[in-house]
């Protein structure tokens, strides 16, 4: 195995700490998670990303999500290309918005009208806004290890009893603000009625990644989603699914067409912006539907959804893939289990499937670090955590699949060597 040369990525990384706090714009990146140095990328092209020092990796971070179709995928780049010499940004409708919101609402099964914004976050802050204005409640519920954004109500820890209210888990966000959000284990129903009941009419709304993806890729226990449907409905509470990672991948209709259950208020992000910055639900905004932005979202899912049999086909490339892994892995003797949700997976390093953020947490995530740098040696780029998926593109096919398989093999041997 011959080291790969990174060091423009090193330099680069130098340069970086000193221009941007941990020398990245987003945490994850700065690979705190797995140790070592990032890579820093200079170029995609489907399923292939390519570092600075020239380096090219088989890519399942995807942007953790939006590029469903791979890599400056050329109607995308051609509709991005086409608009920008109309203008970058208007502050006004356009009728690109127009587009864009009868794709969303056409797939969507529970969505009748749509608001863009700029991200997931600004999405996932204003439903909890919208859900606190139409029932005049003040908290909310959400998941342990369900992730929807970095606006300061939702980043709240568990508090000490399921039914006690959170505390922040991120300095500076206020105590009094945590305080507005319950947080109870994913996959429990009795653990949502005990919360419920103990704060009666005070819930606004239940937020849920009804596939959860920032734990490691969780799907809900059979009942689940139907149950949390019983529960708002009984409290007279909105359910709000947070799709921006299952939006158009779980199915075309997301996680709320797949498993048949109807929340008040989606959340949506990601694919619709086909890489550019795009979040959907209600809010206002100076670059709220940005006709780049429209025009790659609009690219996105014409093209997704023109392609007969995409789903299945990202489905089965997760199940080749899955099945590699867990048979390298026990050629290595390393204790792994692939969850797999569709187009999107998560090699835990334990040796059973967690159903919820304290099961996923007793991973032996020093391994996965281990096995995420041989990896990277042997050309592939995985998130830099135990706790991100892997996402597939319609541009991964069985001979990338099998590549690999091959790389992990070999990085698994690597990760049971401590
Ligand atoms: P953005 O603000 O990053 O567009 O969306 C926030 C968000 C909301 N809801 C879900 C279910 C999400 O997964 C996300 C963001 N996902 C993470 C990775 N799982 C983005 C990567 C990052 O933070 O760098």
């Amino acid at each position: 195995m011959t080291d790969l040369n990174h060091d423009r990525s090193r330099a680069a990384m130098e340069r970086g700490q000193k221009l941007l706090p941990g020398g990245v714009d987003s945490p994850v990146r700065a690979y705190k998670g797995v140790g070592g140095d990032p890579v820093v990328l200079a170029s995609g092209l489907g399923a292939i990303v390519t570092d600075i020092d020239g380096n090219e990796y088989i890519d399942y971070v995807s942007s953790y999500g939006p590029l469903i179709l791979g890599h400056a995928h050329p109607v995308v780049v051609e509709a991005v290309r086409e608009a920008a010499p109309l203008g970058t940004s208007f502050g006004t409708p356009t009728e690109a918005e127009l587009e864009l919101a009868e794709r969303v609402i056409g797939a969507v099964p529970s969505v009748e009208m749509v608001r863009f914004v700029n991200s997931g976050t600004e999405a996932a802050m204003s439903a909890i806004r919208l859900a606190r204005g139409a029932t005049g409640r003040d908290l909310v519920l959400k998941f342990e290890g369900c992730y929807h954004g970095h606006a300061d109500g939702l980043l709240a820890a568990a508090g000490s009893g399921v039914a006690t209210l959170s505390l922040p888990d991120s300095p500076g966000v206020p105590a009094a603000m945590a305080a507005q959000t319950l947080v109870v284990p994913y996959n429990d129903l009795d653990a949502v009625r005990e919360a419920m009941a103990a704060h009666p009419g005070e819930v606004a709304a239940i937020i849920v990644e009804p596939i959860a993806g920032n734990m490691g890729v969780i799907p809900p226990a059979a009942g689940y989603l139907e149950g949390l449907r019983a529960i708002c409905d009984e409290h007279g509470a909105l359910l709000m699914f947070d799709e921006v990672i299952t939006g158009f991948r779980a199915s075309k209709g997301g996680a709320q067409e797949k498993y048949g259950v109807r929340p008040d208020l989606t959340v949506l992000g990601k694919i619709i912006g086909g890489g550019l910055p795009v979040g959907a639900i209600y809010q206002a905004g100076t670059l709220s539907g940005n006709p780049l932005a429209m025009a790659a979202g609009c690219a996105t899912l014409d093209t997704l959804f023109g392609i007969e049999g995409a789903h299945a086909r990202l489905e089965e490339m997760g199940q080749r893939l899955g099945a590699g892994l867990e048979a390298g892995a026990s050629a290595a003797g390393v204790p792994l289990t692939v969850v797999q949700a569709g187009s999107t997976l998560t090699a835990f390093f334990r040796d059973s499937a967690p159903t919820n953020y304290s099961e996923a947490t007793t991973s032996d995530t020093a391994a996965f670090g281990r096995f995420h740098r041989a990896m990277l040696e042997r050309g592939v780029h995985l998130a830099p955590s135990q706790y991100e998926g892997w996402f597939l593109s319609l541009a991964h096919d069985e001979a990338l699949i099998d590549r690999t398989i091959e790389a992990a093999r070999e990085s698994f041997v690597v990760a049971a060597a401590g």
